[in-house]
């Protein structure tokens, strides 16, 4: 069982203080340039929106400020400037490991710079020594029931640990404005570290009758720590953690998790809060639940077509599936418009790690067929695969079968992405987030008008 002795809000410590300092400075000068550009520039438009915008989920509209990254449509997400593959390249990683460290990313999506594998090695030191969960949390996950989908015991795991919010403390001891973002990195520091903790926890009870396997020694790394709790022994799953953790980090604060993490803080809920509505989005099929519905997809089409699928019984499958009026999960983007590159560097693991795996020649033949089908469907924007259309036959074949599980994942790897930023928002001083909404009559009052 993981150790549940509580745990005390992270105040000291250099690698806390070093991210502290170098923050410190990036956020003030982050400030001169906000100021310049509103004194300057106020009161010029950078966005129009259109009447089918304000129907269609405000796609394109530029209208709120991100500093972790940003998507663009054909080269797909940038963290901090830097694609996937240079990402891949440039960060540390674990000794003999190819992937990078997920505190790599987190320490770039924060300062915005690549840190150094020892700067890197810091994080992993200093989140390892505070994830102890306490017994609070492991208690109100155990009442509810084991059946409980996991997204939801995640969320309300994070709500549980609400209690510990230095944010929340600190402001009603009347910290000052300036002070909110030092707050919200503390959260975000003692989240992160508990995260993975937390992760296996609701794995092994959802789906090992509760026999928990405690934490790793103390130099294994964040995603390394997850697989060893989760009781998967392979030296390629930690590997494939490391990747899946890294990649799924963020994905610009206009996504469904971004933007609800950011709204909710805007509030100046605290860190715990915001997180938790961010993942409440996550859990959402037409976003991060895709990835377990890819693998329920997959899984039901072998049983109907007794295994791997002809390419005929392939494309009749998806025809199937558009006809009773469904989405082919995995497929489609609100803002790509190209194959997703997190979808091909996972393809890259596979074909380096499993390339006869069943399932991921499945993968390979859905690239070849549903691109096609869904062009001729009409109108799909983006025929191409996104990151979920890969990543449930990499981890079926380490046997991670229990696909509600698979978001969970992609919640402790979002969590870095979304409180990076919301120690931002809190360091630039951004506003309550209150656009106005208008009703159908006045638009076609408006429009009538035209
Ligand atoms: N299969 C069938 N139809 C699809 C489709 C797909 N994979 N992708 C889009 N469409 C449909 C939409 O449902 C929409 O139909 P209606 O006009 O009847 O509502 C139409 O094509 C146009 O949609 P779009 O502009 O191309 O896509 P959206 O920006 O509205 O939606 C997304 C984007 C991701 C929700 C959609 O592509 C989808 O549902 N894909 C499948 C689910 C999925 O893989 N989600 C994960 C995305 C990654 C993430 O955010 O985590």
């Amino acid at each position: 069982m993981s150790r549940t002795t509580g745990s005390r809000p992270p105040t000291k410590g250099s690698v806390l203080a070093s991210i502290r300092e170098r923050l410190s400075r990036k956020i003030a000068a982050g400030l001169d340039e906000k100021n310049r550009l509103l004194a300057e520039h106020a009161t010029k438009p950078i966005s129009e929106v259109t009447v089918a915008q304000a129907y269609g989920g405000m796609r394109g509209v530029k209208c709120r400020v991100t500093e972790t990254s940003s998507v663009d449509p054909y080269e797909g997400i940038r963290f901090r400037g830097y694609r996937i593959p240079e990402l891949r390249e440039n960060l540390p990683k674990a000794r003999g490991g190819r992937e990078p460290l997920p505190e790599g990313v987190f320490s770039l999506l924060l300062t915005g710079e690549i840190p150094t594998r020892d700067e890197a090695g810091e994080i992993t030191e200093f989140w390892r020594a505070i994830e102890d969960l306490p017994g609070y949390v492991t208690g109100a996950l155990d009442r509810m029931p084991v059946e409980t989908h996991p997204m939801t015991q995640l969320s309300m795991g994070i709500l549980a640990m609400q209690h510990d919010s230095v944010f929340a403390r600190r402001y009603r001891e009347g910290m000052a404005k300036t002070e909110y973002w030092e707050a919200a990195l503390d959260d975000a520091m003692i989240i992160l570290a508990r995260l993975p903790v937390l992760a296996a926890y609701i794995y092994r009870r959802s789906y090992r009758n509760g026999e928990h396997i405690p934490p790793a020694d103390a130099g294994v790394d964040w995603a390394a720590n997850l697989a060893h709790m989760m009781g998967i022994k392979s030296d390629s799953f930690a590997e494939l953690m490391r990747l899946y953790l890294s990649i799924h980090a963020d994905h610009e604060g206009g996504s469904v998790s971004a933007h609800a993490t950011h709204l909710v803080g805007s509030a100046l809920s605290d860190p715990y809060l915001a997180l938790s509505a961010g993942i409440n989005g996550l859990a959402g099929p037409r976003h991060g639940l895709a990835n377990q519905e890819v693998v329920r997809w997959i899984l039901a089409l072998k049983e109907r077509l007794g295994g791997v699928p002809t390419m005929e019984q392939l494309e009749g499958y998806v025809r199937d599936t558009l006809a009773r009026g469904q989405v082919v999960p995995g497929y489609g983007h609100a803002v790509l418009r190209r194959t997703d590159p997190r979808y091909t560097v996972q393809r890259e693991f596979a074909l380096r790690h499993l390339p006869d795996d069943e399932n991921f020649k499945i993968v390979q033949m859905l690239y070849e067929v549903v691109p096609g089908i869904l062009k001729e469907h009409g109108k799909v924007k983006n025929p191409w695969p996104n990151v979920d259309a890969h990543s449930g036959c990499l981890l079926l074949h380490y046997g991670v079968a229990e696909y509600d599980f698979y978001t969970v994942l992609l919640g402790v790897s979002r969590a870095m992405g979304v409180l990076a930023s919301l120690t931002w928002d809190r360091g630039l001083g951004l506003s309550i987030e209150r656009p106005e909404s208008v009703t159908t009559e006045w638009i076609a009052a408006e429009m009538a008008k035209s």
